[in-house]
């Protein structure tokens, strides 16, 4: 009882001498802030983010050099970086006035190492050959300087250096950036540097979190704190979680395709694309997902250079996500994709191996990703559009064709085979609906695997569609007769990667023909035992890689929910052909 009475007295005294001191500051003006709402951000979870540790003292942070290689006709073919961001760790919300401290300490065993925090008032939007910047600042080390880089969306770009004293390159460097009415203030061991105005990168009002350093450097990320700087501004902080639909929305759900396809046609999936910055960052995104699909591909967070961006680097955190999102869910997972010739990081590219070394980079990377996922994901594109687009030949270009022929194919899916015994594996390609030359080459392909008794489970059909004024896609009666003859070789056959772009026409009449045509592809896949997957690549017209890079506020008009996120008359149609 003592013990209470005597904490309640210090309790209230320190009270009072805050009171009376915050007396003084509302009559300065400024207000006055409680200590008790300054937020810690390293409590939060920082293992998800690629690159980070969680150790004694902070988090360690590694450089994984991860970059976007632009696609083969940019003008500017320099890689754009693209540092991981901490999806999974603690968000900030915000008002007013507020101020982020960091210490960030460069290693005693690297101290020329560039290190980096970078606060994300709107997430960018990353595709595998391109990324939209959001709102970001980005706070740095380099060499003497402290760097602050201002991202203003796309091409609106801002970057000051400032020289660091001579106590903060030995030691730590405690580094604040505090957002006062329209101005950024920067302080350097709590002498101010520098007012910078904001283009307002924190309007949104939430905040994500990403760090890294210099390729293969590392630093120590030692404390993170935020405050509101008077009494009218608020912080307040959570970690986002993987988002699971409630049991409620299970029940409403009923009538979604995966529902009516679990209990109508229980073989097969019904699949879409996903990519891991919308998932964790639009609700309503995850939510249509969770409810509507049963199988997610990872759109690009499995692909080469976004999961092995280093020769002994990986970054497995948006993949993770995607995987365990599903998990959550209940949701199979389509794994995407391990021998392709794109989306290869320079590292592979750029170097001059020899066509051993290159097998064994390949051999490593499959044992490495498909025994991560194992037992987890249940099907992968081993090897993806192995032929030219429109022909009947192999695709040469990329290091696998250059270092062993054709035979790569055989090799990647004996290499995937032995990580993962249980995984269905799959050669995915377009244009091959088609009966045709490339379709035929695919046939031979395919056979010649089989006879040789290499693991090829199935076939995926892309089905990435255009429907225009003169272009109409294959007929699925045309198709039926086409995929037969792979079944006959005894394979699984999927729908992919379907879209239909309606390109610039999406009048009312448009969508109703590109809602008829998926539903004349889904009804193919319900017929036919063989499907096991019908996919579409991505489900909403906002996050749809039809959506070209230089177009920032146009979207894409191929998939089956509109860029709001409302269903279609692709999705009615779809839902109409599940009932049956
Ligand atoms: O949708 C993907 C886009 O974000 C990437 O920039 C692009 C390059 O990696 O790949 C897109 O997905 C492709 C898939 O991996 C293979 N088939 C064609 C898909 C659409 O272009």
């Amino acid at each position: 009882m003592r013990v209470n009475l005597l904490e309640k007295k210090r309790y209230w005294w320190g009270h009072a001498w805050k009171g009376l001191a915050c007396i003084a500051l509302v009559a300065l003006g400024t207000g006055c802030v409680n200590a008790n709402d300054k937020v810690e951000l390293l409590d939060k979870d920082w293992t998800h983010l690629a690159g980070a540790e969680m150790v004694d003292e902070g988090v360690r942070i590694e450089g994984l050099g991860r970059a976007i290689v632009p696609t083969d006709d940019a003008d500017d073919q320099t890689p754009v970086a693209n540092p991981p961001i901490n999806l999974r760790g603690p968000v900030l919300r915000v008002k007013g006035d507020f101020a982020l401290s960091a210490r960030l300490s460069r290693l005693e065993s690297s101290p020329d190492d560039s290190a980096y925090l970078t606060i994300y008032g709107e997430l960018p939007l990353t595709q595998d050959e391109w990324r939209q910047d959001g709102r970001a600042v980005t706070l740095g080390l380099e060499g003497n300087d402290l760097i602050v880089e201002l991202q203003n969306g796309i091409d609106d770009y801002e970057r000051h250096a400032y020289p660091l004293p001579a106590s903060a390159m030995s030691q730590g460097t405690d580094v604040s950036l505090a957002r006062i009415g329209d101005r950024f203030s920067i302080r350097i061991n709590d002498e101010t540097v520098a007012l910078i105005d904001d283009p307002g990168l924190f309007d949104s009002g939430v905040l994500w979190f990403g760090a890294s350093a210099s390729e293969d450097g590392e630093y120590l990320l030692q404390s993170l704190t935020a405050r509101p700087l008077d009494r009218r501004s608020e912080v307040t902080i959570m970690d986002n979680q993987i988002p699971v639909l409630s049991a409620e929305e299970e029940v409403s759900a009923a009538t979604s395709l995966r529902h009516l396809a679990e209990k109508n046609h229980p073989r097969l999936y019904i699949g879409t694309a996903v990519a891991a910055i919308p998932l964790l960052s639009d609700k309503k995104y995850a939510r249509i997902l969770a409810r509507e699909f049963s199988m997610v591909t990872p759109e690009n967070a499995m692909k080469f250079q976004f999961i092995h961006p280093g020769p002994d680097s990986y970054a497995f955190a948006d993949a993770d996500a995607i995987v365990d999102f599903a998990q959550a869910n209940d949701m199979a997972i389509h794994g995407h994709t391990l021998a392709w010739k794109e989306a290869l990081p320079r590292w592979v590219t750029g170097s001059d191996y020899t066509d051993q070394q290159l097998k064994d980079i390949l051999a490593k990377h499959i044992a490495k990703v498909v025994g991560r996922y194992k037992g987890r994901v249940q099907s992968w594109d081993v090897v993806n559009e192995p032929f030219e687009p429109f022909g009947a030949t192999l695709r040469t270009g990329s290091p696998w064709y250059q270092s062993m022929g054709k035979d790569y194919i055989a090799f990647a899916l004996r290499e995937a085979h032995r990580a993962d015994p249980e995984a269905r594996l799959y050669i995915n390609d377009y244009a091959l609906e088609h009966p045709g030359p490339k379709s035929d080459a695919m046939h031979a392909l395919a056979k010649s695997l089989l006879e040789r008794g290499v693991p090829l489970h199935g076939i995926g059909f892309q089905m990435h569609e255009d429907m225009t004024d003169d272009y109409q896609p294959v007929e699925a009666s045309v198709f039926r007769d086409n995929v037969q003859r792979f079944i006959d070789l005894g394979l699984e056959v999927r729908i992919s990667e379907m879209d239909v772009n309606l390109q610039d026409n999406d009048s009312q009449e448009r969508l109703q023909q590109q809602a008829e045509y998926y539903r004349s592809i889904l009804e193919l896949a319900m017929d036919i035992p063989a499907f096991t997957a019908f996919s579409t690549w991505g489900f909403t017209d906002r996050y749809s890689s039809l959506q070209e890079w230089w177009e920032a506020d146009g979207f894409g008009n191929g998939l089956i929910f509109d860029a709001n996120h409302q269903p279609k008359p692709a999705y009615f149609s779809l839902q109409e052909a599940l009932k049956e």
